[in-house]
Parts: structure tokens; C-alpha cells; sequence
């Protein structure tokens, strides 16, 4: 069957990224004998639908699957919503493609699928992991049957397939987004109450041949000729023996390679930290989201203070950029602990740090179920349209904090407060050569990056 896969994704901040979860699936596709392209929105703006149209026309597909990663930014208090925007592509595919079967699929459609499934009226849906799922929806059609309306794929092992990136212009992504990608695991066993990733990735670590995937990173550097990729595990760090055994991979391979990952702080070790250094590893983000045990406890973090204190110190060591992300006005902040935060980011001193505003609420989550309880919103109101939980005593006076702290910390970044400005002064730094993440240049504006970059 002509298969189209569609990475609808057009946000390009802070970073244009790679539709990898597209790419996987596209592959799995091809794998299973299909004939299979993808259409690519991320760098086409305005032209998008033109382009879609043109597309369809040309390929006359008998599947049209559709990606849809994100469902809003996430930003409070100003945020954008994609949902418009999906709903013209969805017009347009069913306008063009009359007689193809029209799929969704993707991290955001996971999270609420029947809202989507609502929203958008596909034919089909795939909520969780779509390499398997996708292929077998694929031979139901094939054998003339019609598929349910709705698949859930259950987590199951990590897929054998590799994303086909082939069928992207990764020279652009690298160019304007500074990382390939790749993924070593999937999974998340932690228990923070407002979070998604278990949703979206199950409960347990999966993990996926050390091998496969340094064989896979090592000819997309080649292809590429890239030399940064990010790790778009949830927390890299666990399990930390298989950390580990994705770095040794690197330093047996002497990969001349500079490379980023999202960790926590929870069971970080310093030798970890230090093998990654020497695998490459130039910066790490840490999901900490706060520094006071109040609201460690309400966000229910792995881990508390001293862990926050020691993984800032041990990354400084090995030589590591490190950021924090930060929630602040989640549940339980109060002036006080948002002070204690504050001050244990400054005693720390990371090279960045991240501040979203509020917590943007999700079904099947434990926050959900206590605004709920707090006659915030019904769970089952929370959708496509962004709800976000911030708690009582600091709602009033959040926004003009957080506008006091941006102020007074130059390598503080609030994505709800900031608008374009950073957009454009990261274009600048882009076109300019700087690869890998740019918050590792954050407090340093005037600085010249250039000679520390490999390029
Ligand atoms: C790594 C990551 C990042 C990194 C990305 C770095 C990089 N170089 O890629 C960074 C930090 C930059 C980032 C930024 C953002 N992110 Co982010 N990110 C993630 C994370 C942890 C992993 C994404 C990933 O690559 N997964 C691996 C791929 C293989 O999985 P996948 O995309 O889900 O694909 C699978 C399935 O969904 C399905 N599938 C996918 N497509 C299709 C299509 C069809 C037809 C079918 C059938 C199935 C299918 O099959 C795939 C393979 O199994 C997810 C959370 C998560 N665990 O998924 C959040 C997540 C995707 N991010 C999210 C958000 C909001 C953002 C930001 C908007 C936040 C912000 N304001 O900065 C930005 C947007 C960036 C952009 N340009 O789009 C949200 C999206 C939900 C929402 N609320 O909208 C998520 C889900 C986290 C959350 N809050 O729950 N992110």
C-alpha cells in the first residue's frame, strides 16, 4: 500500500526537532513492505497546505497517518494551542485524499485520544507506540477488513525497527536545530504526580540493544556529517547500568561525538556523570522541577535537596554544562518555598535554568485527580484546551515574580514569559554554526562560543 506519514509538528522553539516517534513508525512501515514517504511540515510555514496538496495529489496514498507530537506549548501565561492549525490539516487530508484511510497517532494524541479523535475525525487512532500497531492496522486494510476505530497499543519490549530518516531532511534539522536524535529506551517507574511519561511510555524500562543503537547513531553521524545528537530518553540515567553501557558503546567506538541528555537527579551517581563526560556527553538537563522538600513532596519527586546539591556539584566536576528545570507555582508553593527554590538554584549555580509557570494538567495523572478534588476542573473536562494547575497562595503575584526573577538571573528562562526575543537571538547563534543546545551559552551573551564548538 502507498503510505504517507505526516510529521505535523511546525514548532521550531527551542528548537526545531526531529519527528522521531514519525520516523520510527514510517520505518516500520517500510520495514513490513509498504511504499512509504513522509511530508515533512516542520520547515514549510505558511506553505504548508499548498505543499500537503500537492503531495497528496502527486503520491495518492492509500494511508495518510498523521503525528501529532504536541498538543499545546505548555506555557503559562502565554501559550499557544496547536489544535487549530491540525484541524486544517485534517480538513485538507480529507478534502485531497478522499479515498485514503486517515490515521492519528503521536505523543499528544496519546494523552487525550478521544479528544482528538473528536476534534479532528479521523478515520483510525493509535494511542501509545505505533510501530507495531500501525503495521498491523495496515494489514487489516490490506486484507480488505476494517480496523476498530481506536488502537491502544500496550508497551511491549523496544521495536526492532529503526526510524526512517532517510526520508527527512536531517541536513536542515542539524542545521537549524543543532542535534540528531536517538533514543536508547523507553519507560518511566517514577511516581511525580502531574507527569505524562508513564502514560505515554509505561511503567517499566525497556530497553533497547546498546549495539543497535550506537549502530544506528553512527551511521546517521556518518550520513550527516553531524557530530551533536540529543537523547530524547525521559531520564537517560535509569536504568544507570544501561547508561553506562550506551557510553562504554561510544567510547569503544571512539566517536568523536558531543551529545546531550535529559537526567535526574534521582540515583545519579558521580562515576555515571564522569563516564559520560568521556563518552562526550557535554551538557545535561535535569527534570528537578523544584528545591524545596514541600513541593518536591507535592510534585512527588524521587528525590530532595541534598541529591539537587550533590548532581550540580558532580556535574561541574566532570567538566558537564548542567540546567534545571524548574515548575514553579505547582502544588503547594507558597512565597516561602518558592524562595527556597530560588535560593538552592543560586547556591548551585547551574549554567541554566528552565521555569515553566504553573503545571499544565493532564488526564490519567494524580494531579489531575487533586485539582478534582480541590474543584479546580472535572478530570474528565481536562483536554486539547490547556488547564493549568497553580496554586492558590502565590496565583496572584506568579507572573510579576517570575518577571522579577528573568530580571534579576540572565540564564533564567521563562518559556511563558519570552515571546520571539530568544527565538531570534538562537536563530542568530544557529546561523552562525552553534550546534547542540543553546542554553549551554545562556548568562553569556556576549561571549563568542565558536572556539569551544566542535564543529
Ligand atoms: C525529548 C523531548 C523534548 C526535547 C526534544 C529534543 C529533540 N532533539 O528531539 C526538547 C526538550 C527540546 C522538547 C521540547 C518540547 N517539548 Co518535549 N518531549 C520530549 C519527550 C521526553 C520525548 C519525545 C521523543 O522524541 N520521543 C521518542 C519518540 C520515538 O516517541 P513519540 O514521538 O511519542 O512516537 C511514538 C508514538 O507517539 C507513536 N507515533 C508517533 N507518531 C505517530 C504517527 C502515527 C500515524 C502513529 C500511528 C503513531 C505515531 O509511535 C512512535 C514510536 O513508538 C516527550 C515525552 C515523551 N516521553 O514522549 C516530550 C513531549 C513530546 N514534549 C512536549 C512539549 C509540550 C514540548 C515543548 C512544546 C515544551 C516547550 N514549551 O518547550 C517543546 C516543543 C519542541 C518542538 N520543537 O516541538 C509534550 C507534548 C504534549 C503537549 N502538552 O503538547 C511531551 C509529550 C511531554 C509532556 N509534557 O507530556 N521536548
Amino acid at each position: 500500500m502507498r503510505v504517507l506519514v505526516i510529521a505535523a509538528n511546525q514548532e521550531q522553539k527551542p528548537d526545531p526537532v526531529v519527528p522521531l516517534g514519525a520516523a520510527f513508525v514510517a520505518g516500520a512501515a517500510r520495514d513490513a513492505g509498504h511504499d512509504v514517504r513522509m511530508f515533512d511540515a516542520c520547515f514549510l510555514g505558511e506553505k504548508v497546505l499548498p505543499e500537503l496538496i500537492n503531495t497528496l495529489r502527486q503520491f495518492q496514498p492509500d494511508v495518510v497517518g498523521m503525528s501529532i507530537r504536541n498538543i499545546d506549548d505548555v506555557c503559562w501565561p502565554q501559550g499557544v494551542s496547536y489544535l487549530p492549525y491540525y484541524r486544517k490539516l485534517g480538513v485538507c487530508i480529507r478534502a485531497v485524499a478522499q479515498d485514503a484511510r486517515f490515521v492519528l497517532g503521536g505523543s499528544a494524541f496519546t494523552l487525550m485520544p478521544t479528544q482528538f479523535m473528536r476534534a479532528i475525525e479521523p478515520d483510525h487512532g493509535v494511542a501509545g507506540e505505533g510501530e507495531g500497531a500501525f503495521v498491523s492496522l495496515l494489514a487489516t486494510l490490506e486484507a480488505g477488513e476494517l480496523p476498530p476505530r481506536l488502537l491502544r497499543a500496550e508497551p511491549a519490549g523496544f521495536p526492532s525497527t529503526h526510524p526512517a530518516l532517510d526520508l527527512l531532511d536531517i541536513d536542515q534539522y542539524y542545521q537549524r536545530g543543532g542535534a540528531l536524535n536517538v533514543q536508547t529506551r523507553r519507560g518511566c517507574s517514577f511516581l511525580c504526580t502531574y507527569c505524562t511519561y508513564p502514560v505515554l511510555e509505561g511503567r517499566h524500562a525497556r530497553r533497547r540493544a546498546v549495539c543497535d543503537t550506537v549502530d544506528e547513531l553512527e551511521s546517521g553521524l556518518l550520513r550527516y556529517g553531524a557530530k551533536h545528537f540529543f537523547v530524547v530518553d525521559n531520564t537517560f540515567n535509569h536504568p544507570t547500568e544501561h547508561a553506562a553501557e550506551f557510553c562504554e558503546e561510544l567510547l569503544r567506538r571512539e566517536l568523536n561525538v558531543r551529545w546531550t541528555a535529559y537526567v535526574t537527579p534521582a540515583g545519579m551517581t558521580e562515576e555515571l556523570l564522569r563516564l559520560m563526560a568521556r563518552a562526550g556527553c557535554g551538557s545535561v538537563e535535569y527534570g528537578t522541577d523544584a528545591a524545596s522538600e514541600v513541593t518536591l513532596g507535592a510534585l512527588g519527586k524521587s528525590f530532595g535537596i541534598p541529591e539537587i546539591v550533590h548532581v550540580s556539584d558532580w556535574s561541574r566536576r566532570a567538566g558537564l554544562k548542567f540546567a534545571h528545570t524548574l515548575i514553579l507555582g505547582g502544588p503547594d508553593e507558597t512565597p516561602a518555598t518558592m524562595a527556597e527554590t530560588v535560593a538552592v538554584m543560586e547556591k548551585v549555580n547551574p549554567t541554566a535554568v528552565f521555569a515553566m509557570l504553573g503545571v499544565r494538567l493532564y488526564p490519567n495523572t494524580q494531579l489531575a485527580r487533586r485539582a478534582e478534588r480541590e474543584g479546580l476542573i472535572a478530570e474528565a473536562e481536562i483536554g486539547i484546551e490547556p488547564v493549568f494547575y497553580v496554586s492558590e497562595s502565590v496565583a496572584p503575584t506568579l507572573e510579576e515574580s517570575a518577571r522579577a526573577l528573568a530580571a534579576s538571573h540572565s540564564n533564567w528562562f521563562f518559556p511563558g514569559l519570552e515571546g520571539e526575543r530568544w527565538t531570534r537571538f538562537w536563530h542568530r547563534r544557529r546561523t552562525h554554526g552553534i550546534r547542540g543546545p543553546l542554553w549551554e551559552w545562556m548568562g553569556q551573551a556576549t561571549a563568542d562560543p565558536a572556539h569551544e564548538v566542535i564543529r
